[in-house]
Order: C-alpha cells, then structure tokens, then sequence
C-alpha cells in the first residue's frame, strides 16, 4: 500500500501518531530498537529527519537498521536535497512556504526531485509552515514565523497550500519548543481545509496531545520525548492513547 493511502486510511478512524527519530542523536542500533518500542506502542509510522548536518551514510544506515527492526512506514523528513535514502518508503516532498529563503520554498526540491524519480521513493506533497517560536528549524530555514495569536494567517497560507493541490498540511512550533501549536490556530486551520493536518514541536504530555487533537489534528509528531524518556514504552502508550481515544 502506498504511504498516503495508508495515511488517508488510518487517519479515518481518527487522529494519528508519528514518530519523529534524528539520525544523529544516536546510533543506528540503537535507533532500530528505538523503533521496534514505538511499532509496540502503537505509533502510526516513523519519520527519519530534523538534524541540519546529516550525511547520507548516516541517515542510510539509520533507515535500514529501522526497516530491520519494524514492518512501520518510514517517511524521510528532509533537511536538504543532499541526504535523501533510497531505502525509505517516502519522503515528504515539502516546501517550507513562509520561509524568506527561495531554496527552501522551491530550490532543494528541484535538486531533489530527479534523484526522487530515479530512487522510486514514493513523494507526499506537503506544505511546511513555521509556528512562533520556530526553534532551529525557524531560524536554519529563515522563516516568517506565524505569530501565536495570529490564526488567520495560518488559515490563509493553509488555503493557498490546498489550491496549489498540496496533500498534506504540517503546522511546526519547532522541534524542543516550549508549548506547541495553539489549539485555537488548529481549529481555525480545520475549520477552513480540507487536506489532513499534521501538528508538531514541543509535544510532551497527553494532556496537550488530547487538546491538540479535540482541536482537529489529524496527525501529531513528538520527537524530543523519544530522546528524553527513560521510559520510552511507557510514555508512548501514554501519548497514543490520549491521542486514538
Ligand atoms: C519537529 O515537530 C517535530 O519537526 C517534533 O518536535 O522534538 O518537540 O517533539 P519535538
């Protein structure tokens, strides 16, 4: 099954976990592991990415150690057209469209595209935009960050995203940000698109991800609490289950 239909599928019978893994905070044995745990505790697919230095040796083995030890879709959430894999079973074709940077918006993608084509990586088309504060991913990819108490301006380049027929919507705080997207810009944003939300950046408690997903996320990302738990499992069932319930 293709990604997207496995995507448009799950999410039908309600909101959706994702997990996000940086090649570079450890190594690749380490993050197989790491992701049989998260296929145990529910998690929907996995994404490989976020890191700015990443080499393609690195993010390659990485891949293949978590194919090895999951049956999850692996989707690359790409930095640059400079480490794509081979082996993953997507990659988010995505341009960061509040971004000041034209190569962000457009110009990685075109070096990235005809390698795309010839690896056969399935692309899913998405929109990027950066939420206050942004954290790193803000700041590396230059971005106009949408003010918190600013929804409307989310709704509208949501809108814009929908009819250039992009596929997938990804609202970011930033990786690490102290609170994550607002509840209100969520409802706002769904209350005007159609396409499936992604919601990411500073998700660390259920409570949050409950409100995040009553607000309308179709998708919600946590990374950074993959790093810190001591309790992985633990703290996986807890976020998944606030989210599917
Ligand atoms: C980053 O949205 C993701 O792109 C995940 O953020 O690391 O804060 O969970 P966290």
């Amino acid at each position: 099954m293709k990604v997207m239909d496995y995507i448009l599928k799950n999410i039908k019978d309600g909101p959706i976990h994702m997990s996000l893994i940086d090649p570079d905070e450890q190594p690749p044995e380490v993050a197989g592991r790491m992701a049989k745990i998260i296929e145990e505790s529910g998690s929907h697919a996995i994404m490989v990415g976020g890191s700015t230095g990443i080499v393609k040796e690195e993010l390659d083995s990485t891949v293949k150690a978590i194919k090895d030890k999951t049956d999850l879709p692996v989707i690359l959430f790409p930095v640059s057209a400079g480490a794509i894999s081979q082996y993953v079973d997507a990659i988010y074709f995505m341009s960061m469209l509040n971004s000041t940077d034209l190569k962000k918006v457009v110009g990685e993608q075109v070096k990235g595209a005809p390698y795309i084509k010839k690896a056969r990586i399935e692309p899913l088309s998405m929109a990027y935009l950066i939420v206050e504060p942004g954290m790193t991913v803000g700041e590396v990819g230059e971005a106009r960050v949408i003010p918190r108490d600013q929804p409307e301006m989310a709704v509208n380049y949501g809108l814009a995203a929908q009819y250039f027929g992009m596929n997938l919507l990804y609202l970011e705080a930033g990786s690490g940000a102290p609170s994550p997207v607002p509840p209100e810009m969520i409802k706002a944003v769904k209350s005007e698109l159609n396409i499936p939300l992604i919601v990411g950046g500073g998700i660390r408690e259920e409570e949050q991800a409950r409100e995040l997903v009553e607000a309308g996320a179709d998708v919600l990302v946590t990374g950074t609490v993959l790093e810190e738990s001591a309790e992985l499992k633990e703290k996986m069932e807890g976020l998944i289950s606030a989210i599917r319930k």
